[in-house]
């Protein structure tokens, strides 16, 4: 099409205080010093931080979901402002409790035209309520917010309930996760595809399926990636490691380009955790996979003329 790629604004979502271990609070604010947006910039589109929203501090797991929603609102207006003006909004985690912030304001965007679609990439369900979580970490549940259950601090932000139809959310990559969530899942009838079915079908296969579910009955669609969702060899740095996860290369291969849709309302990667990445293999795994999905280039489409392209051209 002859449209320019939209710009892609960023956005820090600096929270914690949604995980047992906080350490992911520090990771927008690491990927941004090491040079995300200008490492973007080099596929072509425009890139810049448009927005840094840190949580409150919270000392006590009481304060934790308080903190969690307050942040929420917060997050959702920076979301909101470059949905908006046109741009692509990227949220960069912190915790994953900021997919609530995220992806209220993107359905919040979108609501006078019809419902959104979400594919969530993770290791975990994330679709705890307060009621069934047995650690009270809100970061295992915003996946129950944004369809309408838990605490109404998250569920009703933006002042409406159930963001996300259960039918426009297909989860990838779970393999981590406790009884009551799922049982929630089942009921509402979400469609999980397990890491078995991951491994047995190839995650290539599977997000374009899953793709095509969330574009099915919906007039814009968006990605969440929890880091953990790759297996901790590519990996490490994240809060709450899994084994035998996605292989990034895998990820990469199947991600490229989906933010060329012009339906893509939005793109979040959470869970990047500097404290526990010392080498520096996860935040190259975040730079990665962010570079894959925003390449102005669809899938399946003829590759822009690139460097590898022109050293072809000088050597003949
Ligand atoms: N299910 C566990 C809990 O609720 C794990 C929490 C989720 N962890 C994450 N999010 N990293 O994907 O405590
Ligand atoms: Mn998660
Ligand atoms: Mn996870
Ligand atoms: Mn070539």
């Amino acid at each position: 099409h002859d449209m320019l790629p939209r710009p892609l604004a960023l956005i820090g979502a600096e929270v914690g205080e949604g995980a047992s271990d906080a350490g992911c609070k520090w990771g927008s604010q690491a990927l941004r010093e090491r040079g995300l947006a200008a490492h973007l910039r080099a596929s072509g589109r425009a890139a810049r931080w448009t927005g840094m929203v840190r949580a409150p501090a919270a000392r006590h797991s009481a304060q934790r979901l308080r903190a969690v929603e307050h942040f929420s609102a917060a997050l959702a207006q920076q979301v909101l402002g470059p949905a908006r003006a046109g741009a692509l909004p990227v949220v960069v985690g912190g915790d994953h409790s900021c997919a609530v912030g995220t992806w209220s304001a993107v359905a919040e965007h979108w609501r006078a035209q019809g419902d959104i679609g979400l594919v969530w990439i993770d290791a975990h369900l994330d679709a705890h309520t307060p009621a069934t979580s047995l650690s009270g970490a809100p970061h295992g549940m915003p996946v129950a917010a944004l369809l309408g259950h838990g605490s109404p601090g998250l569920a009703l932000l933006q002042g409406w309930a159930g963001k996300l139809k259960p039918h426009n959310l297909v989860i990838l990559g779970a393999r981590s996760f406790e009884a009551g969530e799922q049982a929630l899942l089942t009921r509402l009838g979400v469609r999980v595809m397990y890491m078995e079915e991951v491994a047995r079908r190839g995650f290539g296969a599977c997000f374009a399926e899953a793709l095509a579910l969330v574009q099915r009955h919906t007039v814009a669609w968006g990605l969440s990636f929890d880091l953990d969702a790759l297996d901790p060899a590519d990996a490490p740095g994240t809060g709450t490691p899994v084994a035998a996860g996605i292989a990034l290369a895998d990820a990469l291969a199947a991600l490229r380009g989906c933010a060329a849709d012009p339906a893509c309302a939005a793109l979040e990667l959470v869970e990047y955790n500097p404290l526990h990445d010392a080498d520096g293999r996860t935040a190259r795994a975040a730079f990665a996979l962010l570079k894959a999905m925003t390449a102005p280039q669809g899938r399946g489409a003829r590759p822009a003329p690139c460097a590898a392209a022109q050293a072809c051209a000088e050597l003949s």
